[in-house]
């Protein structure tokens, strides 16, 4: 079943009803100001960083799930008789609507609503050239007779620390501040001013309005919710204004409409940092200059709909640098909008701010976003450059690094810590990805601090051989990458044995630490220490080069032999030197994540095991929503794994379909030349392709979810957490790089494409460095390998298609056979 579609014309997924499974949302804001807003209106707005500097509140966890947002209530006083109050989202009043239409779009979102021959037409978004959300509400009278009525706006402030707002609120209650001007059209939120923070928020509307409320008991009355705010009720709003408790920007608007006639208000909820440090206009009064000059700027619908038409070209532009045109309307649909604008979503937002994720808890990952890079890195590689340098800011001396750190500050979350065994290569994997697609070596040697330390900087290079001596130098008694508190799988404890009572650790492994061994992390050090040596080739250093691929054939060795069992490769050993995932375990004796990674780095590829480990995948973990993490799934909790065994058979990490290591398994086989069965596990958790599905799915039908529910799980097929997964940048790289065959290497991009037997010719334009590709694949019925390359022209030898500067445009002709 499904709730809506998509309209690729205009590049927006149209929703058609409000009663979706879960809340379906979209994010707002490019840069620095951000909003999350669902299909019903709900959701929140901060400033850089969704935990520090957050405007609107939002109740986590709540019944409504979607349940506090930046309403407008509609109140139609035009028959006393039938008077009706309604929003255009529909919540959170839920007066049924005559029509309904919610449109996602690339950074705005759209809701057409009608109630009684009245229309409410609001686009809302962020512009970008300021850090405000701009909210254009038109209001129709269809009716044969004029129209009386009442428009209200709610937004309910959050007093900026939203972790303090949770828990320490006592304080809160006191501290909320505001300021009201223009006879109630704009309302300062102002709380923290005071303390010379020198921001502040406003809510403004750009038309004299009948009055207004600040104070979030008088707007609602003290024992009501949104859903029934006592002022609308009434039609009458109270001026308050608000000291302390909870501050609220409430407009009121009554509105006289003839037959047929319309009239448009604009809102601006924007925040100020004020340049002049702390100006007070007159004690207690804040400046509000600055503030005016961007209400000044989207006060007319003109310039309002140019600011729109700035952001729809913004994207078009964006996603222009991969496009594809193929007899596919499916891939087409992922790979030229949704999954790049996923990828986009979760370079802002890493693992912070979205409806599964509080926005307080994590911040920026540097597994997280080092991976992210990968999918995002061909659309902004400026931005992704800076990034490179604050993730690897962020890393310790000895290559270790912090586990997340905060945006807004760019500093290590001293609360995680570090000791995630895998977070040193993924630097490796986004350095690399950037110096392949822009050719620009000079990051390599920009000096660049440990844990934001300055005076013990080195070159980015020299951060990057920390990443891989880290690696080389903590091996376990296999020879495989010692785990620390958990790989990529973060449930995967496997140093819980101190936990053991009366059980010493001393009496199963060296007393200097902890034994258990990854073989995920030993794919890993296989695959980004080769990227790692032909960066350091490209630096001119061969000695160091020729060093890292002799260590790298140590640990291929370790991972084909103490990392094999047989049919597949085992996944680790635990502290007790144990294994994990292997047919000597009761439970858990398969793992997805070293099948994936070890193949698409390709171990055991020449000695045959790739084959094998992929056939065990097949039999063992797929189903057809995906293929599962792991089986069986543990049904008892074990000690000595962790956290992995915590949950219910099938959810999560416990035989959940994590969406994320899907791709690893497609790239593999890509590797080994399968393109029928790379494209089943594409196309198996590819939104586009589940759409049909929605009721069983649950979340949004347009991007990808972490995490589907495993066979064994009750709700089989179910997803959650969508949204900020790593999921959406390997799955972007999985499709654009392997699938379809388009890399970027050092010396060009490479054509080699591995797709269905069936899959049709296509074509691709994608822009690489100052360049722009138009690749035409000739499929011929042949799942992989090219016979003939021509490009201008002209035939060339191998995949690759040589860089020249100054070349502009290439026209590249791939005959596959
Ligand atoms: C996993 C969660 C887990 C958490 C522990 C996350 O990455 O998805 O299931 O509870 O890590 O830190
Ligand atoms: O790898 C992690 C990721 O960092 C956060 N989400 C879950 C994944 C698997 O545990």
């Amino acid at each position: 079943m499904k709730y809506g579609f998509f309209d690729d014309a205009a590049l927006e997924y149209v929703i058609t009803t409000p009663k979706t499974p879960l809340p379906w949302i979209n994010y707002l804001g490019n840069k620095e100001f951000f909003s999350l807003i669902s299909n019903t209106c709900g959701g929140y707005t901060f400033y850089k960083d969704a935990k520090l500097l957050r405007l609107t509140r939002y109740r986590y966890n709540n019944v409504p799930y979607d349940n506090n947002g930046k309403y407008f209530y509609i109140k139609d006083n035009t028959d006393s008789a039938c008077s009706v109050v309604w929003n255009p989202g529909w919540q959170p009043v839920k007066t049924t609507l005559d029509q309904y239409e919610c449109r996602h779009g690339l950074g705005y979102s759209t809701f057409t609503s009608s109630k009684n021959n009245v229309e409410a037409k609001v686009l809302t978004f962020v512009p970008m050239n300021d850090n405000c959300e701009i909210s254009k509400v038109t209001i129709t009278n269809n009716k044969e007779t004029a129209a009386k009525l009442s428009l209200f706006s709610y937004v309910e402030w959050c007093l900026w620390n939203a972790d303090d707002d949770m828990k320490n609120f006592q304080r809160n209650l006191s501290t909320g501040e505001v300021e009201v001007t223009d006879g109630g059209s704009t309302i300062y939120h102002k709380t923290e001013y005071r303390e010379r923070r020198n921001h502040y928020a406003i809510y403004s509307v750009n038309s004299a309005v009948d009055g207004f409320d600040t104070s979030r008991d008088a707007f609602l009355g003290a024992y009501n919710g949104p859903d029934s705010p006592d002022v609308v009720a009434e039609g009458k709003c109270t001026n308050s204004v608000a000291s302390g408790w909870s501050p609220i920007a409430s407009h009121q608007i009554n509105i006289d409409l003839a037959a047929g006639e319309s009239k448009t208000f604009i809102f601006v909820l924007g925040y100020i940092e004020n340049p002049e440090d702390d100006k007070w206009e007159a004690p207690g009064v804040v400046n509000k200059k600055p503030a005016l000059k961007m209400l000044e700027a989207y006060k007319t619908e003109a310039a309002v709909d140019a600011a729109l038409v700035e952001l729809k070209n913004y994207w078009k532009e964006l996603l222009s640098n991969y496009h594809i045109s193929s007899s596919n309307e499916k891939v087409d649909r992922m790979v030229n909008i949704w999954n790049q604008y996923q990828c986009m979503v979760t370079f802002n937002m890493s693992r912070s701010a979205s409806y599964y994720e509080s926005g307080i808890g994590r911040g920026m990952g540097f597994r997280d976003s080092c991976q992210d890079l990968l999918g995002f890195v061909h659309l902004i590689p400026d931005r992704a450059r800076q990034r490179i340098i604050d993730i690897a800011s962020t890393q310790f001396q000895d290559g270790s690094a912090y586990h997340q750190y905060q945006p807004l500050t760019k500093k290590g979350n001293s609360d995680i810590g570090s000791g995630f065994n895998d977070d040193p290569l993924w630097l490796i994997a986004g350095t690399s990805a950037y110096v392949r697609e822009t050719g620009d070596l000079s990051i390599l040697k920009e000096m660049v601090p440990f844990d934001n330390d300055m005076s013990v900087a080195k070159t980015l290079m020299g951060h990057l051989k920390c990443s891989f001596d880290f690696t080389a130098t903590h091996k376990g008694p296999h020879g495989l990458p010692l785990i620390g508190r958990a790989d990529w799988n973060d449930c995967l404890n496997l140093n819980c044995f101190s936990e053991h009572p009366g059980e010493s650790f001393q009496t199963f492994g060296p007393s200097e630490g902890p034994v258990a061994e990854s073989v995920f992390i030993a794919g890993m050090f296989v695959k980004y220490g080769e990227e790692y040596a032909q960066l350091a080739e490209l630096l001119g250093d061969d000695a160091e080069a020729k060093r890292a691929r002799e260590e790298i054939a140590k640990v291929y060795q370790a991972a084909i032999t103490a990392g094999w069992d047989g049919e597949w490769f085992v996944r680790a050993y635990d502290a007790y030197s144990n294994k994990v995932g292997s047919k000597e375990c009761e439970e858990g004796q398969i793992y997805i994540e070293p099948q994936g990674f070890c193949v698409l780095a390709g171990i055991g590829v020449k000695e045959g095991l790739a084959e094998k480990a992929l056939k065990s995948v097949e039999e063992r973990l797929d189903t057809k929503y995906g293929v599962m993490i792991l089986q069986p799934a543990y049904t008892k909790y074990h000690l000595e794994l962790g956290e992995v065994s915590s949950y219910p058979p099938g959810y999560k990490e416990n035989a959940g379909i994590f969406c994320h290591n899907n791709p690893w398994v497609s790239i593999a086989e890509t590797v080994l030349g399968h393109g029928d069965r790379a494209f089943e596990i594409y196309r198996k958790t590819c939104p586009a392709y589940i759409e049909d599905i929605s009721e069983i799915h649950c979340t949004e039908p347009y991007v990808y979810s972490q995490m589907v529910a495993g066979r064994d799980a009750k709700f089989f097929g179910q997803g959650k957490n969508s949204w900020l997964t790593g999921t959406a940048a390997w799955t972007f790289v999985n499709i654009s790089q392997y699938i379809l065959g388009v890399y970027p290497t050092h010396n060009g991009l490479s054509i080699n494409p591995c797709v269905p037997a069936d899959f049709g010719d296509f074509e691709i334009t994608r822009k690489y460095r100052d360049a722009v590709y138009h690749i035409s694949v000739k499929q011929n019925g042949v799942q992989k390998g090219i016979k003939k390359l021509t490009v201008n022209g002209k035939e060339v030898s191998g995949n690759v298609i040589p860089y020249e500067s100054g070349v502009k445009e290439y026209t590249v002709v791939a005959e596959m056979g």
